[in-house]
């Protein structure tokens, strides 16, 4: 029988690559994010290979999460993998020049959304004793870099969490994992310079960043291993990339 995963995040970048690779894979789908002319447009297009159903919500919103969640259509109501990708950075400044609505943005979003989302899937998986879940953290809940400060400590409370999740769910046998790009080229750095696309470009200019079929490509490896194989912690970097601010621009 195929598998179910939830995807948050799924219209666009990591989410939406990983999306494509399951579908390609036999995984059936429960494709999430706020914007549903693409949810729509994904799942027509998904929807040729594998089953899709589509859940519109933003993670901020605790009462649409757990309606979503839990009014899924009987077939698709066994999660088998949850993917808490969901998540931007919001500004990049000084803490003195931090902007509080960024903050909120990024602490409500890539927190407490992945706590919600996690908080309506986990029931199900510890009544079936079986389920895989992926937190997608960052390089930046692995080091901290200037101007970076609330993102980072968004990612950092990701890394806990994955990590907190994976020691409470032992004993049911789900199995937990982190995975943590470094530089992915995606609408990532539009959102946090709020649309100014020239600004996004050039994080990437110089080098090969990532892609994000790069990372869809590992989560797919990840949920693919044998089920006594559970991959707990992984960093993927750009060749060209050593840490936060290490980057070899002639790669
Ligand atoms: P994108 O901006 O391309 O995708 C972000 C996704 O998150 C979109 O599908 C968006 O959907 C969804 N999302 C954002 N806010 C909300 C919200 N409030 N409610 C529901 N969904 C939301 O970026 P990436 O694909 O790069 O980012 C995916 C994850 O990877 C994030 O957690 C990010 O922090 C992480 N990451 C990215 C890196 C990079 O360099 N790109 C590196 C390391 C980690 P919609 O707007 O439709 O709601
Ligand atoms: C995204 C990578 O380096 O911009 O999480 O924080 S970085």
């Amino acid at each position: 029988m195929s598998k179910i995963a939830l995807i948050t995040g799924a219209t666009s970048g990591i989410g939406k690559a990983t999306a494509e690779i399951f579908a390609d894979n036999g995984i059936d789908l429960i494709l999430c994010g706020r914007r549903k002319d693409r949810l729509d447009e994904l799942s027509e297009k998904l929807g040729k290979k594998v089953k899709v159903h589509t859940a519109s919500f933003d993670v901020r919103d605790k009462e649409a999460v757990f309606a979503a969640i839990e009014n899924l259509p009987e077939s698709f109501s066994k999660i088998d993998i949850l993917i808490n990708n969901a998540g931007n950075a919001h500004g990049l400044s000084t803490i003195q020049d931090g902007d509080i609505a960024d903050w909120e943005a990024m602490m409500d979003i890539n927190v407490k959304g992945l706590l919600y989302v996690s908080k309506a899937v986990i029931p199900g998986m510890t009544e079936r004793k079986s389920g895989h879940i992926i937190n997608i953290g960052s390089i930046a809940g692995k080091e901290v870099y200037p101007n970076g400060n609330v993102y980072c400590a968004s990612k950092h409370a990701v890394d806990a969490i994955n990590k907190g999740m994976r020691i409470d769910l032992n004993q049911y046998g789900i199995r937990v994992g982190g995975i943590h790009p470094g530089l992915v080229q995606t609408e990532f750095s539009e959102v946090r310079f709020k649309g100014d696309t020239e600004k996004a470009d050039n994080v990437y200019k110089g080098f090969a960043p990532l892609k994000g079929e790069d990372i869809a490509d590992i989560i797919h490896f990840v949920v693919t291993r044998p089920y006594h194989v559970n991959i707990a912690d992984l960093v993927v970097f750009p060749t060209a990339q050593a840490s936060s601010t290490i980057v070899n621009k002639s790669l």
